[in-house]
């Protein structure tokens, strides 16, 4: 079993308070999916359950439902057992870790960063670019030298023990295929709305293992990994994401709602889009995760395998997406 596959199930196991047996599991998916619900919290794989509580917490709080999403993946940047989040996650093929997250609020508001070093929370520093600079995205070593000029503490550069195990692995073959494993991405995309309707969302990653020095995948790019918007809803992403840019999921996805689709037909639009424009569609795994401005749900992925946590005011719990495949 990979170690992945352990999680989850460590993972449902550890929501088995929320999960009182299977009929009670599909039928809350059901519900999910249908019913209007606000506050929400959405967030993507198993990682979510904890990082949806964090957001919880925080929107408890402050009452700011940008303070939730932010905290809630701070936590996921955290967890050293995530081997796909924070400078604890697989390097690149040069064996250095780089970081990509972003950041957006429903009116309109954004920012990122993209090809980081040495920041333990890019979403906060994304955070920092959104709301201290002109811009939407810095990247690279202008995107460390804002965060040490923003007083970010500047991390140690060296693989978590994890990570180095892993990598040591990959060196023996150094063999990259430019395709994501159904069972190696970890990343978190968070959307949630607030009591008002107000909507923002967060999406952090190491990006793909043993990619090429210098990639940058879908995560930090505003329509790509992540869309808000408090006039429709939110979407996030997760997966392969030269597919995910590709078609513009996020945006794709809330310019669908727009036009009147539910979370769910505009999940399932963008990944029938995907998989229409992907070569080797067998091979790659993504999946996105939308609300819309009522509190309603969506997912949809290209194989099984996905899941989302879904946090209410009554339960947090870990759901399967159903998938193309
Ligand atoms: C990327 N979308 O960089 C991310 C990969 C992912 O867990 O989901 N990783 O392409």
């Amino acid at each position: 079993m990979s170690q992945r596959r352990k999680f989850i199930k460590q993972s449902l196991v550890s929501s088995a308070l929320f999960l009182p047996g299977v009929s009670a599991f599909s039928k809350t998916l059901e519900k999910g999916l249908q019913k209007e619900e606000k506050p929400l919290i959405l967030s993507t794989w198993n990682h979510g359950l904890p990082a949806n509580k964090a957001a919880w917490n925080k929107l408890k709080e402050t009452g700011s439902i940008l303070d939730a999403v932010e905290a809630g993946v701070r936590d996921t940047e955290l967890d050293m057992e995530n081997l796909s989040v924070g400078l604890q996650g697989l390097p690149d093929r040069e064996g250095i870790t780089t970081l990509d997250a972003s950041i957006m609020t429903g009116d309109g508001a954004c920012g990122s960063v993209a090809f980081v070093r040495q920041i333990k929370h890019p979403i906060t520093l994304a955070r920092a670019v959104m709301e201290k600079t002109p811009h939407v995205m810095l990247a690279g070593e202008g995107a460390r030298q804002f965060a040490i000029a923003q007083g970010f503490p500047l991390e140690k550069e060296e693989l978590s023990p994890k990570a180095k195990v892993e990598y040591d692995k990959w060196k023996v073959t150094s063999q990259y295929k430019p395709i994501i494993n159904i069972e190696n991405h970890d990343t978190i995309g968070m959307v949630g709305i607030d009591s008002s309707g107000k909507l923002a969302g967060s999406c952090t990653t190491s990006g793909l293992a043993y990619k090429m020095h210098g990639r940058v995948g879908d995560s930090p790019i505003i329509g790509a990994g992540l869309y808000v918007d408090d006039e429709v809803g939110a979407a996030t992403a997760t997966g392969l994401g030269e597919t995910i840019i590709r078609i513009c999921g996020s945006f794709l996805i809330v310019e669908l709602m727009r036009q009147g689709r539910t979370p769910q037909e505009a999940c399932e639009e963008a990944v029938k889009r995907l998989v229409t424009k992907s070569k080797n569609i067998q091979d790659i795994q993504a999946g996105f995760l939308a609300i819309n401005k009522y509190g309603e749900t969506g997912a949809f992925a290209v194989h099984p395998g996905f899941n989302f946590a879904r946090a209410t005011s009554s339960e947090n719990i870990l759901i399967d997406s159903k998938s193309h495949f």
